[in-house]
């Protein structure tokens, strides 16, 4: 594996770094503290992500209680060809790609009509990302495989311009964005697509509290070692040294905001040092949100478009009505 300062390539992949992603850790710390002594502490989903926590979560991908997965896989492989068609993509770019599965079934949907030739994967976790981007690049050899290793909030510059691109985001990710930082987000989307790129965003839908309480509360506990594990990541990261068996997982449906809370709970007084002599005590019942995880109607969907340079062009739905695949368009001038 060759290696510069910003860029590897390794046999089969080109491997970039995002500058957010690494920039400097005092920035971070200072950013994962400031949300740690608001009234309600918080920590970002994007810390669960470390390679247990990316494990974790394919093993939730499994659970008989989480519908999402298999519900939006059988949905993209129902409408796979039609997306390609509609979109005419000749490159694939997938934003928190994860393990990348899904992915495959619109490649091989491209590859039928003849349109494969790029795919850029971009993650925060490095490990996951490699491996799926090499396993890509050896079972599609007629395309060209990039993988970015940054934050999509931050890095979306690194992943390029193209011409009939069909970007993906999917597992209901866009759901754990807050809602100033969804608007931001597709806004830096809107800001990179060009006016012949699509946005294909998997969503999941609302539906009865026991059904979306039960896909964050499995029973084998899989979840809450998921959510505990932001605990072990930040202790890591930033020196932390929150005791990860004081707190207890949380998670609830709020109907008014139309979202699953992940919390941790302290089942016991225990305090955090924080860094630079600062010291976060928690007593008994003290919570920590770590995730929202935004469930969606097709009109709350076009709402949060407003204002961002995007507009709904195509919506699928399984026959459950439990997960949608919306696609969306840049606006254009002078309307569409
Ligand atoms: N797309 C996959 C994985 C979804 S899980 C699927 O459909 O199953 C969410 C993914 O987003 C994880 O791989 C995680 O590492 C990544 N992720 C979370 N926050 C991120 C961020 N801020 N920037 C980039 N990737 C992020
Ligand atoms: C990645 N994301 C869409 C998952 C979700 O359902 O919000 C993360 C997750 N949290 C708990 N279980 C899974």
């Amino acid at each position: 594996m060759r290696q510069t300062a910003n860029t590897r390539i390794s046999e089969f992949v080109q491997i970039e770094r995002g500058e957010r992603h690494t920039r400097d850790p005092r920035v971070e710390h200072a950013e994962v503290r400031g949300n740690l002594l608001r009234t309600l502490p918080r920590i970002d989903s994007k810390y669960f992500y470390d390679d247990a926590g990316s494990r974790l979560f394919e093993e939730i991908t499994q659970l008989p209680e989480y519908y999402q997965t298999r519900t939006e896989e059988a949905l993209l492989g129902s409408i796979a060809d039609q997306v390609v068609r509609l979109t005419g993509a000749r490159e694939l770019v997938e934003l928190g790609s994860g393990a990348g599965r899904k992915i495959r079934l619109l490649l091989d949907a491209m590859r039928r009509q003849g349109r494969l030739e790029n795919c850029v994967l971009l993650d925060i976790n490095e490990t996951f990302l490699r491996t799926s981007a090499e396993d890509l690049a050896d079972q599609y050899p007629e395309m060209e495989v990039r993988g970015v290793v940054g934050d999509f909030l931050y890095d979306l510059g690194l992943v390029g311009s193209g011409d009939s691109r069909l970007f993906i985001f999917l597992a209901g990710t866009i759901g754990n964005l807050y809602p100033r930082q969804f608007a931001t987000f597709l806004k830096s989307v809107r800001a990179t697509l060009g006016e012949g790129d699509s946005f294909l965003i998997g969503l999941d839908l609302v539906k009865d509290t026991a059904r979306l309480e039960a896909a964050y509360n499995d029973s084998a506990g899989v979840t809450a070692e998921f959510n505990l594990n932001a605990l072990r990541v930040l202790n890591q990261r930033f020196g932390t040294d929150f005791e990860v068996d004081a707190f207890d997982h949380v998670a609830f449906y709020d109907p008014e905001q139309e979202w699953i809370e992940m919390r941790l709970r302290a089942q016991r007084p225990t305090s955090v040092s924080l860094g630079d002599n600062r010291e976060l005590r928690f007593v008994s019942g003290d919570e920590i949100r770590t995730e929202i995880s935004r469930k969606f109607t097709r009109e709350s969907f076009v709402d949060a478009l407003g204002g961002t340079g995007l507009e709904l062009s195509g919506w699928f739905t399984d026959p459950e009505q439990l997960f949608a695949s919306a696609l969306v368009r840049p606006v254009l001038a002078g309307g569409s």
